[in-house]
């Protein structure tokens, strides 16, 4: 029986860098999921009697809205529905189901990065037919029919059964519950040597990963532990918790610090990783070796052609704006194209669908590839197995090689987290209004060269996006990039990105705060942010 629901607007659900993140209480008054899921649905044409995926990572409130979102999309026509078991699937194992199995597109229940637990963070997040994040057209189209909302359509039924696998009919759909990891897992098999990771581990190699415990517990487990034969301890916090075990599931240098802890103790084994709530970002640190997000894009781009899923080389690269340069170094050695794009996985999706890149990456740990249309953690981690594997050398012989032929672009993010909203609109809108005056002056940064607020034409459509980060250049190639976060959930948090390119023949062995320590005083000159903000110190510094 399906059942038609009167309801009113809210005014806050415009989706942000990666759907619509809100905190559990704001999920959970009534209507509001319903709406948001409405206002995808009425947003999309063609899916009657098609295939709908849907997961999520598992975190608070993650089962409940399955079922809705299960009880709507048979109400408004969809034919089939596959869910992960349990509830669960990884963003990237979201992607490869959309595509593997033709479906129309999916819905992804995260808040990816962010906490989890009654008082924390919940998200959902629509991906189109090819498995990435809907593009802003549709996301726009989401946040304009969420504010003249006045029904939504829901299914009367029981609860559907997402733990066992096998079909079970709801309405006129199907609703047909996958295993999460296997798919994925083939997928990973498929463009990695694994019997040369395997040997190597065989031979006495190391590691650790940090689930955090998110979602990639079980797909860190089959494929680290079963399938390439590492020992059962080498998953750390390897069961997914709706709170996460009170963990932040960042994995950035604050909150996986247990893992770095490990890996810069005497006895640390040979190479670190984690991932997120969702799974799709990833930390690399070697032995004593932390790599840098950006770093890490270069490297796996500079060696990509060492696995066999890569071996005919790459079409191009494409970086989000304020991730360093150090792609662009080895995107010119190969001589393929290098896409500057706005922040988050959805800008990639164009170029990646129309054979123009690659490998994609984004400077807050985020790394990926064509194999699917989300940035991928695990992946990430598999390519630098295989790339040590057929090394056989450290991580840090292999930064120092790679900066020793790229020369080195040292890097930061600066967060203040939790600043009044209009402070940080404030900070941004003054930043904004000296632009156009700031190029030939000079700071404790150096010499501007010049300044402007980024926007991006993408190549394959020609859509515009304004306003995605304010650029201070300086004339040796040095950045300072200021832009608000798109995923927070309570008032704002300002990023800034600092950045100094030192050449080959210049100190590469310097410690990064002392290489920036400049730029980072041109950030306060420019931005007052200390005056703005009332901290005197970021909140984070990754
Ligand atoms: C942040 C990162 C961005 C990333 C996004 C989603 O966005 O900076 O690079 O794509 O999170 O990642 P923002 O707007 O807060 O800077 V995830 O793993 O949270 O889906
Ligand atoms: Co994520």
């Amino acid at each position: 029986m399906i059942h038609t629901v009167a309801t009113t607007p809210f005014d806050d659900q415009k989706p942000g860098t990666s759907g619509l993140r809100k905190k559990v209480r704001v999920f959970a008054q009534p209507h509001y999921a319903e709406n948001f899921v409405q206002s995808v649905f009425d947003s999309l044409d063609g899916f009657a009697g098609q295939t709908l995926v849907v997961g999520g990572d598992g975190r608070y409130l993650n089962r409940e809205v399955i079922q809705i979102v299960l009880k709507m999309a048979a109400a408004n026509g969809f034919g089939r529905a596959l869910v992960g078991q349990g509830g669960i699937l990884s963003t990237p194992a979201a992607s490869h189901l959309i595509r593997a199995s033709g479906a129309f597109g999916g819905l992804v229940l995260s808040a990816s990065h962010n906490p989890g637990g009654p008082d924390e963070d919940f998200g959902i997040k629509y991906n189109i037919g090819n498995g990435g994040p809907a593009p802003e057209k549709v996301t726009d189209a989401i946040a304009a029919r969420s504010l003249v909302i006045d029904h939504y359509t829901i299914l009367d039924a029981a609860d559907v059964d997402i733990d066992t696998i096998g079909e079970i009919q709801l309405g006129d759909m199907t609703v047909e519950v996958v295993d999460p990891v296997a798919a994925y897992a083939d997928l990973m098999e498929s463009l990695f040597d694994f019997a040369a990771i395997r040997a190597q581990i065989a031979g006495g190699f190391t590691l650790a990963f940090d689930s955090m415990s998110a979602v990639t517990g079980p797909y860190a487990v089959e494929i680290f532990e079963r399938r390439l034969g590492a020992p059962q301890d080498t998953v750390m916090n390897g069961t997914p918790l709706p709170d996460f075990g009170h963990h932040h599931p960042d994995p950035n240098l604050v909150h996986a610090k247990a893992l770095y802890d490990r890996m810069m103790a005497a006895d640390a084994p040979d190479f670190g990783a984690a991932s997120d709530g969702d799974g799709d970002r990833n930390l690399i640190i070697g032995r004593h070796s932390y790599v840098t997000p950006s770093d890490s894009l270069a490297v796996l781009a500079a060696n990509a052609h060492l696995a066999p899923g890569y071996a005919a080389g790459l079409k191009g690269i494409a970086r989000s704006m304020p991730t360093s340069g150090a792609a662009d170094r080895v995107a010119e050695k190969l001589g393929v194209p290098l896409y500057e794009t706005p922040t988050g996985w959805k800008f990639f999706g164009n170029l990646l669908d129309a054979g123009m890149a690659t490998i994609c990456g984004e400077e807050s740990a985020g790394t990926g590839s064509d194999h699917v249309r989300e940035k991928d953690g695990i992946w990430a981690v598999l390519l630098w197995l295989n790339i040590l594997a057929v090394r056989q050398q450290s991580v840090a012989a292999i930064m120092a090689d790679h900066w020793a032929t790229y020369g080195r672009n040292y890097y930061a993010r600066h967060d203040y987290e939790a600043i009044a909203k209009d402070k940080a609109d404030a900070l941004m809108a003054a930043l904004r209004a000296k632009l156009d005056s700031l190029s030939g002056t000079a700071n404790s940064g150096g010499t501007v060269k010049a300044a402007d607020d980024f926007a991006y034409t993408d190549p394959t459509d020609q859509s515009v996006s304004r306003n995605q980060g304010v650029r201070i250049l300086f004339t040796d190639g040095s950045r300072v990039v200021f832009r608000l976060s798109g995923t927070g959930t309570e008032g704002a948090t300002l990023r800034v990105y600092i950045e100094r390119y030192v050449a080959p023949d210049g100190d590469l062995a310097l410690e990064t705060g002392d290489a920036l320590a400049p730029l980072i005083a041109a950030a306060q000159e420019l931005a007052d942010i200390t005056g703005y903000t009332g901290m005197d110190q970021p909140s984070v510094i990754t």
